[in-house]
This record gives structure tokens, sequence and C-alpha cells, in this order.
């Protein structure tokens, strides 16, 4: 891995979906995530994404990270992330969906909700202060990459003492977005 000072770069592979070396893998499996979805009775090892990103050990202005979001339902709700709001209330961020089909909740700190579809070569932009989750509602892997700064920081707490107002569920084969 070069300094940031030189710049970096990853080819994104597919067969099977990655960043080339050098990167790191953080899977989330049903277990990391019972909070998220109002069924759990599937395998708490049940793979629901991974997030592969630069092993970069200098602190960064921007950098990426690809997820890969496997197809697939706990109870009638979509495979999803766990989302986030960003710590820094300036810092928006965009995804780039590189496969499958999907979309991105965006909820604000009152609580109102939109939904986002996203397909494959579809960029979407995620305005600051707002908690964003991706889920996936197609039938193969959800891919997108995703930009940002990595002092953005992670709030999942806010959003998760919170929860999104919408879920993402099945309802007679339709893709459907229901009051939680
Ligand atoms: C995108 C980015 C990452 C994020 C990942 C998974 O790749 O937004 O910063 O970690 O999605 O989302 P979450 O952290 O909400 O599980
Ligand atoms: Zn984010």
């Amino acid at each position: 891995m070069k300094s940031r000072h030189e710049g970096f770069s990853h080819k994104v592979t597919s067969n099977p979906w990655g960043l080339s070396e050098p990167s790191k893998v953080v899977v989330r499996r049903l277990k990391d995530m019972k909070e998220c979805f109002k069924a759990c009775e599937e395998d708490p090892e049940t793979e629901i994404y991974r997030v592969i990103s630069p092993a970069e050990e200098e602190p960064c202005d921007m950098t990426y990270a690809l997820t890969v979001m496997k197809s697939g339902k706990i109870g009638d709700e979509f495979f999803m992330t766990k989302g986030h709001f960003h710590k820094r209330q300036d810092a928006g961020e965009v995804y780039m969906c590189m496969d499958g089909e999907g979309c991105l909740l965006l909820q604000d700190r009152l609580g109102s909700v939109i939904r986002l579809d996203m397909a494959k070569d579809d960029v979407v932009y995620v305005p600051p202060a707002v908690a964003h989750r991706a889920v996936n509602t197609g039938k193969g892997d959800f891919v997108f990459l995703a930009v940002y700064s990595p002092d953005a920081g992670h709030d999942y707490e806010s959003i998760l003492r919170r929860g999104f107002a919408k879920r993402v569920v099945e309802r007679g084969g339709s893709v459907v977005l229901e009051d939680s």
C-alpha cells in the first residue's frame, strides 16, 4: 500500500466481488445486527453482507469501500445494512451500484424516510445528516462502492435507538416500503 500522499488504487473484481490487494474485509452476520430485523429465527451465522476497504492505516480525507450484500430475507424483510448517521454533520457520501438491484433508505433526524432505488450503474448522493441503509431487493448480490471521508465517522447508536421508521419487505411477490 502506498502512502496516501502518493495516492492509492484498487481494481474492483467480480467472481468473486472484491477489491484487489491490499484490502481488508469485515463480514456482517445476522448475529451482528439482530436489532435491525423484526424477525431473527434464521441461523445467526448467516452472512448478510461484507464490506471490503483499502488496508490503509494512515488517516485520509477520502476513501472508498465496496459492499457486497447477499440476496435473501429474514422473515419478510430483505437483507440490509445496519445503517448509520455520520458523526460529522457536514459529511455526505456517494454510492455507485456495480451490480444487482436494491435501494437506499434515507432518514432525517425528524424521522422522515425516503427510498431511492438503485440498479447497476446508478450513482446516488447521500446528503449529510441523514441515516442511510442499503437494502438488497434483487435476486443476486447487491454490490456498491461508497466514497466518503473516513473522519465522517459511523454513528450507529442514534439510528438504532430510534430505528428506521420504514422497512423494505416482500408482500405478494412485490417489494413494499412499510411502516415499522
Ligand atoms: C458503505 C459505506 C461504509 C459502511 C458500509 C456498510 O460501504 O457507507 O461506510 O460501513 O456501507 O454500512 P453500515 O456501516 O451501515 O453497516
Ligand atoms: Zn455513511
